[in-house]
């Protein structure tokens, strides 16, 4: 169920250095699957044919697919999924349509600002106005949620990133696209939990029915302009080093490329391979397993001379969910690497609920927004 990427992410590992790290994997870690004998290569990011999850348990035994996903956890935390099921229509349809609205003049594009979206955390911002790891981004994007309005009783109660989008009304069609878009990805999402879940010696449902049967989607769509060649090391990153704040997160990307992520051999690129979406666990799933499944730090440098579009769909528990270790059957003493962390904050020992976390988050990223807004 595990392709490699052909001649993607170059040479692999020696047997020995794969031995040895194999039997440190075993030895720290406590998989409910065994690993291959074969970790993947530390420089690539494996690809993984999801079909059999997404067919559902009426379609033959998952548990291949699942025990690879769980593989790609514990040793990459970033997997390509192919055999997904989210058709080519939709997303021709919706790349095209995202970049018309990038096309646009600025003053257009201001004219669904984030400020007019409020708490619910909605709209355009502008090239510099998010700020990951404490520095303005090189980057444009759309945020975008679950499309609610003040008959929802948490829109009436005022609930922080819960409310109506604000679409373009100079891209027609881009609302409609968006929200077919993200009902797939919610349906995909569902479907790769399960993989989690059986990878992990859990129910399938185990995610859904404790955290997830009404999960917090967050979607955005990134323009990153192009940002000159790399001279120093301090280069203008699209998005600087951090980790994703929620479960999963399911990313489309254009053809240009750029997401490289932190691995044991220094940082590698994921970069666009046609029909995949790129998924990495994020600092929940990170939680959840006391760090078994690690949520992997990357970033994204657009150095290729040509505008890069991506569109990250974040698929996370619930809002008032408290997100708790699942019982893996076995002492796994997360390992403390706050002081490695983007944003020194630790996601094992907060407490709270996953609003709280994620309202944490948003305010270092949008400083202003937070203050004014949250
Ligand atoms: O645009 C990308 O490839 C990655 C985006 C990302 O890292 C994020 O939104 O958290």
């Amino acid at each position: 169920m595990v392709a490699r990427p052909n001649g993607i992410g170059g040479r692999g590992v020696s047997p020995r250095h794969a031995r040895r790290r194999g039997r440190r994997s075993l030895r720290l870690r406590m998989p409910s699957v065994p690993p291959d004998d074969v970790p993947p290569s530390l420089d690539s990011v494996p690809i993984i044919d999801v079909s059999a999850l997404v067919a559902g348990d009426a379609h033959g035994d998952a548990s291949e697919t699942a025990a690879a996903v769980g593989r790609a956890c514990r040793e990459r935390g970033f997997f390509y999924v192919v055999g997904h099921g989210v058709g080519d229509e939709v997303q021709t349809r919706l790349e095209g349509m995202a970049r018309a609205f990038f096309e646009l003049p600025e003053e257009v594009k201001l004219r669904i600002r984030m400020a007019l979206g409020g708490r619910a955390w909605r709209g355009y911002f502008p090239v510099g106005d998010e700020l990951t790891s404490g520095r303005p981004d090189a980057k444009e994007g759309l945020y975008f949620g679950q499309e609610l309005d003040d008959t929802d009783a948490r829109v009436r109660a005022g609930l922080p990133l819960h409310g109506p989008n604000l679409f373009p009304a100079e891209v027609p069609g881009l609302g409609e696209t968006v929200l077919e878009y993200m009902r797939a990805m919610t349906e995909l999402g569902h479907a790769l939990m399960r993989g989690v879940a059986l990878s992990l010696g859990l129910e399938p449902a185990h995610f859904r029915d404790r955290y997830m049967a009404d999960p917090l989607v967050l979607f955005r769509i990134f323009h990153y302009p192009p940002v000159p060649a790399r001279t120093t090391d301090d280069p203008q990153w699209g998005v600087g080093e951090h980790t994703d704040y929620g479960v999963l997160t399911i990313l489309k990307q254009d053809d240009v490329g750029g997401l490289q992520v932190k691995s044991g051999a220094g940082w590698i690129d994921a970069p666009p391979i046609p029909g995949s979406f790129v998924c990495n666990i994020g600092d929940m799933l990170d939680r959840l397993t006391r760090g078994l499944y690690r949520s992997t730090p990357h970033r994204v440098l657009n150095t290729s001379g040509r505008g890069r579009l991506s569109f990250p769909f974040f698929f996370d528990p619930g809002f008032e969910a408290r997100v708790e270790p699942v019982d893996l059957g076995a002492a796994i003493t997360p390992e403390e690497d706050r002081a490695l962390r983007w944003d020194g904050a630790s996601v094992h020992d907060f407490e709270g609920t996953y609003g709280d976390y994620v309202l944490a988050k948003v305010s270092k990223v949008f400083p202003e927004l937070g203050e004014r807004a949250l």
